[in-house]
C-alpha cells in the first residue's frame, strides 16, 4: 500500500486571514504531494519496506537502505510533519490549551504564556528551513525543540504533539521575511482539542 496524500480537512481559505488560501493550496497539493510521491518512489526500490509506517521508517533510519535513506528522511519526514500539521489547525482555532495537555503545559512550563513564548522563539529562531516542535521525549517529558529540514521528533524516539512549519513555503507569499508575524498569527489556527487528543494518545 503506497503512502497517500491526506486531503486537507478544511477548504484552502479556511485559515484566512492567518494563513492565505494560495499558500495553503500550494503547500498541501504541491509541497506535501511531492513528499508523498518521492517517498513512494524510494520505497518502490525496496519492496521489503512496503507496509512499514512512516513512523517506523523514521524511527529506525539505520534500517533503511543507504541508497534511499536520505530520501526517506527528507520526504518521509515531510509526509509525517505535514500530515500532523494540517490536523492541528482548524478554522476558528486558537485560544488556550484544553484538557490533559493544558495541565501538562502548566506543570512543565509554568503557564501557557511561557509555553507559547518558548515554542514561538524556538520556531522563529530555527536557522533556515525547519520546524518548532512540542513533543514527548523518550522519557515521556514534554519538551520544545527546533528541528532542521523535515526532521521529526520520532527520529529521536519522541512523540510529536504539535509543530509549526517555518519553511518559507509556509508563509512567504503573505508574510515574506516576517517569520515572527507568521508564527504569531499561526497560534490563531491551533486546534487545541486535536492537540490534547494527540497528547493523550502519546502518553
Ligand atoms: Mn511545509
Amino acid at each position: 500500500m503506497a503512502f497517500e496524500l491526506p486531503p486537507l480537512p478544511y477548504p484552502t481559505n479556511a485559515l484566512e486571514p492567518h494563513i492565505d488560501a494560495l499558500t495553503m493550496e500550494i503547500h498541501h497539493d504541491r509541497h506535501h504531494g511531492t513528499y508523498v510521491s518521492n517517498l513512494n518512489a524510494a520505497i518502490e526500490k525496496h519492496p521489503e519496506l512496503a507496509g512499514k509506517s512512516v513512523e517506523e521508517l523514521l524511527g529506525n533510519l539505520a534500517a533503511v537502505p543507504e541508497d534511499i535513506r536520505t530520501t526517506v528522511r527528507n520526504n518521509g519526514g515531510g509526509h509525517l510533519n505535514h500530515s500532523i500539521f494540517w490536523k492541528i489547525m482548524k478554522p476558528g482555532g486558537g485560544g488556550e490549551p484544553v484538557g490533559e495537555f493544558a495541565r501538562a503545559v502548566n506543570e512543565t512550563f509554568g503557564s501557557f504564556a511561557a509555553f507559547k513564548d518558548n515554542l514561538s522563539k524556538t520556531a522563529v529562531g530555527q536557522f533556515g528551513s525547519g520546524w518548532g516542535w512540542a513533543y514527548l521525549d523518550g522519557s515521556g517529558k514534554l519538551v520544545i525543540k527546533g528541528f532542521p529540514n523535515q526532521d521529526n521528533p520520532v527520529m529521536e524516539g519522541g512523540k510529536p504533539i504539535m509543530g509549526v512549519d517555518v519553511w518559507e513555503h509556509a508563509y512567504y507569499l503573505k508574510y515574506q521575511n516576517r517569520r515572527a508575524d507568521y508564527v504569531a498569527a499561526w497560534w490563531n489556527t491551533v486546534d487545541w482539542e486535536e492537540v490534547d487528543r494527540r497528547y493523550r494518545e502519546a502518553r
